[in-house]
């Protein structure tokens, strides 16, 4: 299996970013042009449709040797037998989702210093830190973190972190300058008219 570590580029199921599209296509494109992680992120679905979305996802990524991680449900990534989950500040704490996930993946996004040292003391595996920049994509999201914290997690983070929030093709670069080569990107990438093209390039970047 592809370890943490070794992720670079951080992807999602289309999620608002459909519009009509194959969302297994839309997948696989992105797994051709470099993938290393797919996330499993539909918030506008019932459980069940991202159950149904979830197996199809679960089939490519075992294939294709992509990580494959569940959003927010703890029992679809057991049920899906995913690589792991992501939580959020506001969805079920580490110590009461670890006994049930055992040695599967938990991420956990955060937004300050503070929760990169609660999440890693908790266990968590690896962490999202943003928002990076401005973005239309979450709603509610939290204050903007940029690249400060980036810097800070350099320093301070002994688990992958993955930045997310507003990267595309024209900022990227400033990831790499405070030394951070792993990117979750969504609206760039979904948005694009060649996906793998798209990953491809945000990739190299990465590399
Ligand atoms: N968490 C913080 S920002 C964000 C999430 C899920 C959305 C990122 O989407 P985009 O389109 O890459 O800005
Ligand atoms: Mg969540």
């Amino acid at each position: 299996m592809r370890s943490l570590e070794d992720v670079r580029l951080y992807c999602f199921s289309p999620g608002p970013f459909l519009r009509g599209h194959d969302p297994l296509e839309m997948i696989a494109a992105q797994i051709k042009g470099g993938a290393d992680v797919i996330q499993l992120r539909e918030k506008g679905m019932s459980k069940r449709e991202r159950l149904e979305l979830g197996l199809r996802i679960r089939d490519i990524t075992r294939k294709e040797d992509v990580l494959f991680i569940v959003n927010d449900d703890v029992d679809l990534a057991l049920i899906l037998d995913a690589d792991g989950v992501h939580l959020g500040q506001d969805d079920i704490p580490i110590k009461h989702a670890r006994p049930l996930l055992k040695d599967k993946i938990i991420g956990v996004s955060t937004h300050s210093l503070e929760q990169i040292r609660d999440a890693v003391e908790s266990g968590a595996d690896y962490v999202g830190v943003g928002p990076i920049f401005e973005t239309q994509t979450k709603e509610n999201r939290a204050p903007l973190v940029g690249l400060d914290l980036l810097d800070l997690a350099r320093e301070h983070c002994p688990v992958p972190y993955v930045a997310i929030g507003g990267i595309g093709e024209e900022n990227i670069g400033s990831l790499v300058e405070v030394g951070c080569r792993r990117a979750a990107i969504i609206s760039d990438i979904l948005l694009a008219g060649d996906i793998e093209q798209k990953c491809r390039m945000l990739r190299r970047i990465l590399a």
